[in-house]
């Protein structure tokens, strides 16, 4: 496990508010429930529980956002959520999150999107590259991008991305409004739209235009697709050729081969699947055939605070599940480099990254 901890990763599919410290989650329920908003001993046993159905996690998030939806907490968690991940040696982050409208909080998408961007900008722990390279070198000061700076100093560093998350349950018009702001937030590094929230709920056509014109702008798009059988959903999904998918649990195969041939790579979060019971057991998980096919996939955690999990942990149980050595190991985390929606500059540092490591870790 350790090794694997100091292995180089990059993690792409991770939900800002599934990322939270579970010490951090109760903290906040304490202080709400001293102030009367909650009642803090219903909540307690929902947080610390991590064995849930699809349908209760939705839920929990519901909970979460209660706690959360405040710009200093939103701050509070980013940054933690950043250390948290730079601390098992995540040197690509692509952190996602729904922008939200909190009114009795005077909240707006965009004020939310900046309280993101605060926290970006509040991590001690490592030096942060978060602002996209083009820019003038100045405005990216505070981001500690400067590489000279990072070598003289020798400290741990790690790139972080943005994505503007829509939630399932939102109109047209409010998917059409975090397009927008993410357009207008790509010089603050967002890369790209992921559409996600309960499977169940939302239908397709709904986010279609925002999603079409988040691609005829350029953004990066990635959808949460096949949770749920929903083939007419998940047909359309791959015809929209996004450039990447999530998770991909209940394809037919038809779609299997559809998937197959678009060698859109796969973002596979092994721990939420079998804690949804979306899958119903790590040895029929479709990691396996993807993998044997060599189709592209990257290892992610999803909510690592939710479902108690770990990158790490997510490279552990594919190695003993799955039988895959260190080297094996190592050179699925190195592929993920390639699926990253960050400039090619990004990419290209990462692979010296991972060239270095694997000098050291002998590979
Ligand atoms: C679908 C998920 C998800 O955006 O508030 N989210 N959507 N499937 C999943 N698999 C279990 N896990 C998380 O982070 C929380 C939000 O991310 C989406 C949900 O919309 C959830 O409310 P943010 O930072």
């Amino acid at each position: 496990m350790e090794w694997l901890v100091s292995m180089p990763k990059v993690e792409l599919h991770a939900h800002l508010n599934g990322s939270i410290r579970d010490s951090t989650l109760l903290e906040l329920a304490r202080v709400l429930g001293e102030k009367g908003v909650i009642v803090f001993s219903d909540v307690e046993h929902v947080i610390r529980k991590d064995d849930r159905s699809l349908v209760e996690v939705f839920k929990l998030f519901d909970l979460i956002h209660i706690l959360t939806t405040d710009h200093k907490t939103v701050t509070r968690i980013t940054k933690e959520v950043v250390e948290d991940f730079a601390a098992e040696n995540v040197v690509y982050l692509e952190l996602r999150t729904t922008p939200k409208r909190n009114d009795s909080k005077g909240m707006s998408k965009r004020s939310y999107m900046e309280a993101v961007v605060e926290g970006l900008r509040a991590v001690t722990t490592v030096d942060i590259d978060f602002l996209p390279h083009k820019l003038d070198a100045r405005a990216s000061a505070n981001s500690s991008s400067a590489n000279h700076s990072s070598h003289e100093t020798k400290r741990k560093k790690i790139y972080v991305r943005l994505l503007l998350s829509i939630d399932r349950r939102e109109t047209t018009e409010a998917a059409m409004e975090t397009v927008k702001l993410a357009l207008e937030m790509r010089d603050l590094g967002v890369v790209g739209i992921d559409l996600s929230g309960n499977p169940i709920v939302g239908e397709w056509r709904t986010f279609l235009p925002a999603l079409k014109f988040a691609q005829e702008q350029g953004l990066y798009t990635t959808l949460h697709c096949g949770e749920v059988p929903n083939h007419e959903e998940i047909r359309s999904m791959l015809d929209f050729q996004p450039q990447r998918i999530g998770h991909a649990c209940c394809f037919d195969e038809e779609e299997w081969r559809k998937l197959k041939s678009s060698k859109i790579p796969v973002e596979i979060c092994l721990t939420s699947n079998i804690r949804t019971d979306t899958i119903s057991s790590i040895d029929i998980h479709h990691f396996v055939d993807l993998y044997n096919v060599n189709h592209p996939l990257v290892l992610c955690t999803d909510d690592s605070g939710v479902f108690a999990t770990s990158l790490s942990k997510e490279y552990k149980l594919a190695s003993s599940s799955f039988g895959l050595g260190k080297r094996e190991m190592f050179e699925l985390a190195r592929t993920g480099v390639e699926f990253i929606f960050a400039d090619d500059g990004v990419k290209q540092e990462l692979r010296e990254i991972f060239n270095s490591a694997a000098k050291k870790l002998e590979m």
